[in-house]
């Protein structure tokens, strides 16, 4: 975080002693830094004659003016233009300290946010803007990443949520906040929700470590690649239609940190600028040529995004049309299909809608037209993948502009929030991985569960879809850890759920081997009746260890060999057998017991 140049704190110690004691409370250290990308929209903007248009040059002194978007005062007491420059720098004022700690908590908005404009020129109306202009956007980041602690992007409203996806791509392991807001009325005029979405922006990029590309606007604050532009007339212009906003400004900032994405690798964050302009979006609609989409697919088109009927669907009667999508298809065209409708999935619950993922097309999940289109322009830059990679990244969630692809997996989500939590910070981005987690992770602990005796949590990871007889990294089952603690119940659970008596661990033990290794003969009689067994080697090499059962006079641990189906007589290493040597140190009362076992054994195989 920002270090207080020292003409800074110079400076400050030859003000007031009023003024220090505000210091005190207020220390210079505690200040953010942010970095105000102006790009123009309507926030900006004045009346021309031809309409609504940007004013350059004009944003900063127009907020200087406004108190609650800068605090002059603490800006002179602090020298703030002195080590800043007074052309683009601001402070906004602190909120009062008796509401920090009453409502908010001290270590929550007690920052000194201290923002810098950066100005475009020209700013546009960002139906003007292109890829390029992302590109401006996302090296401007880059480049002065280091120096700020967050970032907001003033932009128009009418194609921010192209923006706000392809930033959200575009930017690799992003670790500080990229916060893009504008407005549907100009700062300038009396009533306007410019300056309460720039002062919301602000706070949420100088104090929350949120690492995503985000749009705050109208108390909302949600991730960038989930948005869409849904009302021209109205403040609540956005909808984030299959994600919950990230966060809600009401008397607190109600963050929902479960939902905040974090890039999880220890990369170091850059910007991937290079775009592909070669990619568009058609919308079907009844009665659409097969002239009209050939057209469309002609080169040098490498990346549709096909937005589609209901959950995925397309006529399914119409075998020209379809023939001019696997004919991109085959010649080398990305096609994603996305839905039509507001709000749900791609998913091939009709005929209608299977025909297209016959074509080849990639299913677009619940990703808004606009995130698929700008994944488009990442992915296809990505000049050293082949098409097969690029195409497998447009059907992964990147960034979390996808909701997990669930269909058919047989754990869900919403089942387990510990998996999810798990998931969720593996990135996980598709069913696949889903699976590969659950399948890595349920077997250690259903063995955590099976040596704590616990049969619910067994039972819940069940009916989460795991297998109960599958084994851990070394091959230990539940029922092997059962087993060595001797929880019988769990045993005999495991044992009606199907768990195998004969699974082996990375050691060969099966678990009746630890049953009798820990002495408890009720597991080892259930393990038995079971058709447990010890096998050919482990009956050899028992010998030896009868022996030394027998040199140190344990009956019991005899008793429990034999109840485990070992063969007393068995001679160890050195060609002695158990008796032997019970024998020859002494130990009667196991000569005794091994005496009548050699009798009551041989009567057994005489009569066999
Ligand atoms: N036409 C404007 C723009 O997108 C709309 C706005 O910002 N409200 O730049």
């Amino acid at each position: 975080s920002f270090q207080v140049h020292p003409c800074r704190r110079r400076k400050v110690s030859l003000c007031s002693s009023m003024e220090r004691l505000d210091l005190v409370t207020s220390p210079p250290g505690n200040e953010s830094l942010v970095l105000v990308i102006n790009t123009g929209g309507t926030i900006g903007m004045t009346l021309h004659d031809n309409g609504y248009a940007p004013k350059a040059n004009a944003l900063v002194q127009n907020l200087r003016k406004l108190p609650i978007l800068h605090d002059e005062l603490y800006a002179q007491q602090t020298c703030l233009y002195d080590y800043y420059g007074s052309d683009n720098t601001l402070v906004l004022p602190k909120p009062a300290s008796h509401v920090d700690l009453q409502f908010i908590g001290p270590s929550k908005l007690n920052k000194r946010i201290i923002y810098t404009i950066l100005e475009y020129n020209p700013l546009l109306d960002s139906s003007n803007m292109t890829t390029d202009d992302w590109g401006r956007i996302g090296k401007d980041i880059e480049k002065n990443y280091e120096s700020f602690d967050g970032f907001v992007i003033l932009h128009g409203t009418d194609t921010v949520a192209y923006t706000a996806s392809a930033l959200s791509f575009m930017c690799d392991n992003l670790g500080k906040p990229i916060v893009l807001t504008g407005s549907q009325v100009p700062i300038y005029e009396l009533r306007n929700d410019g300056r309460d979405n720039l002062l919301g922006a602000l706070l949420i990029a100088g104090q929350f470590v949120i690492p995503e590309v985000c749009l705050y606007f109208y108390n909302k604050l949600y991730r960038g690649n989930r948005v869409t532009k849904v009302d021209a007339g109205s403040f609540n212009a956005f909808s984030s239609p299959n994600l919950a906003p990230l966060a809600t400004a009401e008397v607190d900032f109600k963050i929902n940190w479960d939902t905040v994405w974090r890039a999880n690798t220890t990369a170091k964050f850059q910007v991937r600028t290079e775009l592909n302009r070669n990619v568009g979006l058609l919308r079907l609609f009844p009665g659409i040529t097969a002239s009209t989409v050939k057209a469309f697919l002609q080169p040098p088109m490498q990346g549709v995004v096909l937005e589609t009927y209901g959950s995925g669907n397309a006529p399914n009667n119409r075998p020209d049309l379809l023939e001019e999508f696997s004919k991109a298809i085959k010649s080398g065209v990305i096609i994603v299909n996305c839905t039509q409708c507001l709000r749900g999935t791609v998913s091939v619950s009709y005929a209608t809608g299977k025909v297209l993922m016959d074509a080849g097309l990639i299913a677009g999940g619940d990703m808004t037209p606009e995130a698929a289109l700008s994944k488009l322009c990442y992915v296809l830059a990505m000049k050293e993948l082949t098409l097969d990679a690029q195409k497998k990244m447009m059907a992964q969630n990147l960034r979390g502009e996808k909701s997990a692809d669930l269909e058919g997996a047989k754990l869900c989500l919403s089942d387990s929030k510990f998996i999810q939590v798990i998931a969720k910070s593996l990135s996980v981005s598709c069913k696949e991985e889903l699976e590969a987690i659950r399948d890595a992770l349920t077997p250690s602990l259903a063995c955590a569960a099976a040596k704590i005796g616990d049969t619910e949590a067994l039972k819940a990871l069940k009916d989460m879809g795991s297998d109960l007889r599958l084994g851990d990294f070394d091959g230990r089952t539940p029922l092997h850890v059962a087993a060595c603690e001797g929880h019988l119940r769990l045993v005999q659970y495991l044992l009606n759920q199907g768990a195998s008596v004969h699974a082996k661990d990375r050691y060969g033990d099966t678990p009746l081997c630890n049953a009798v290794r820990f002495r408890h003969k009720e597991i080892v009689k259930l393990l038995r009746k079971t058709g447990a067994h010890f096998s050919r080697e482990q009956m050899e090499e028992a010998g030896t260890e009868l022996c030394s059962l027998a040199a140190s006079g344990d009956k019991e641990g005899l008793d429990i060999w034999r109840m485990a189906g070992a063969d007393l007589t068995k001679p160890g290493y050195d060609g002695k057998t158990a008796i032997e040597v019970a024998r020859a140190t002494g130990c009667m009362d196991v000569v005794e017991f091994l005496t009548s076992y050699v009798t009551r054994h041989s009567m057994v195989n005489s009569s066999c």
